[in-house]
């Protein structure tokens, strides 16, 4: 061996000791693939790229995400079905648009006053752990969050129920009923496809969290938004099974020490996110806030007031115990709150 190869070989041996333990830059990085079905601005991605950084760094490079924002792996109504074929390792996908699969979870997508994104993720994956619903048996759930809560956001200002009667606003979900009880045109559709419906005119507005309106730019289009504060979105990511049994367990046990830390920093994000958001709002485009008076806001509680019992009755139907689970979401929101 020459000096230079010498000094070569030297050089590589200490960098080898150099790395940090658990360091993987020996044997190659476990790759995972990790599907999204919105725009990587937007929040369910953003989680998504925190979530990668953590598992990357708290595993000391054993694992390699790749991530694939934007529906280009897989689509909103795709996802659970892909997860489960293999098509992607890992999903993220939005209960809503799938309202009858998901109901247990679902439920906290009803009007029952969760006052933000945090709570409302913590209080989701409560509902998750204790009901361990059948929708997600064959998925490795690694964690849950939800939207903040809804309100409108729409072309034309929305002050009263008159204003509200027989306008096409988007909701999908919970999100759907709300809409329907206070005598809008509710029109389903995933949120990557709204862009459009609103630039064609197909929509007027849509209920959803506000922080779309800068994300999606929707600012520009809605000059108004009519605070109800209202139905949140529950989301979820799962994984496929055997990717999940082929883990190593310390990997394992890393993903399992995020989910609930990871629900709790995507809410934080998300209710802080909605604040800049319509800051941004205001400021950019003057986008009017209407705040129902307390008379108006009286009658629109009215209207919302069946939906509970009306999806309790439905769930009976379906063999479900409705009274227990939104007894359940009402407990795990007093226990949540801050
Ligand atoms: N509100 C649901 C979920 C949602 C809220 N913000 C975003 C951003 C990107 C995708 C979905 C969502 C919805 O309206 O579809």
């Amino acid at each position: 061996m020459n000096t230079i190869s010498r000094v070569f070989l030297m050089i590589i041996l200490a960098a080898c000791l150099l790395l940090p333990a658990g360091s993987h830059a020996g044997g190659a990085a476990i790759g995972l693939t990790y599907a999204n079905f919105p725009p990587a601005n937007t929040f369910p991605c953003v989680q998504m790229e925190r979530w990668k950084t953590e598992v990357e760094k708290r595993t000391g490079g054993k694992v390699k995400i790749n991530t694939f924002p934007g529906g280009t792996l897989l689509g909103a109504k795709a996802m659970l079905d892909g997860v489960i074929a293999g098509q992607a390792d890992i999903g993220c996908l939005c209960m809503a648009y799938q309202p009858g699969r998901f109901m247990v979870t679902n439920a906290t997508g009803l009007p029952l006053g969760i006052p933000d994104a945090r709570t409302g993720s913590l209080v989701l994956l409560d509902l998750f752990q204790k009901y361990r619903p059948e929708a997600f048996a064959k998925v490795k759930v690694l964690t849950m969050f939800t939207s903040a809560p809804t309100n409108i956001m729409s072309k034309v200002p929305i002050r009263s129920l008159e204003d509200l009667k027989g306008l096409d606003l988007r909701g999908s979900g919970g999100a759907a009923q709300v809409l329907a009880a206070l005598g809008a045109n509710p029109v389903g559709m995933p949120m990557p496809a709204v862009p459009e419906a609103l630039q064609k005119g197909v929509v007027k507005g849509l209920l959803s969290s506000l922080e779309v309106m800068k994300d999606f730019n929707f600012a520009e289009l809605c000059r108004f938004v009519t605070m109800t504060d209202t139905a949140i979105y529950p989301f979820a990511v799962v994984m496929n099974l055997d990717s999940w049994n082929r883990l190593p367990a310390d990997v394992r046990k890393v993903m399992e020490g995020l989910r609930a830390e990871q629900a709790e920093w995507t809410g934080r994000y998300m209710d802080r996110h909605v604040r800049e958001a319509m800051q941004w709002s205001r400021e950019k485009y003057k986008v009017e806030v209407i705040k129902l008076s307390p008379a108006e806001k009286t009658r629109w509680d009215k209207r919302l007031r069946p939906i509970v019992a009306k999806w309790i009755a439905g769930a009976r139907a379906k063999g479900l115990d409705g009274e227990a689970i939104v007894a359940d979401i009402k407990a795990f929101m007093a226990k949540r709150a801050q």
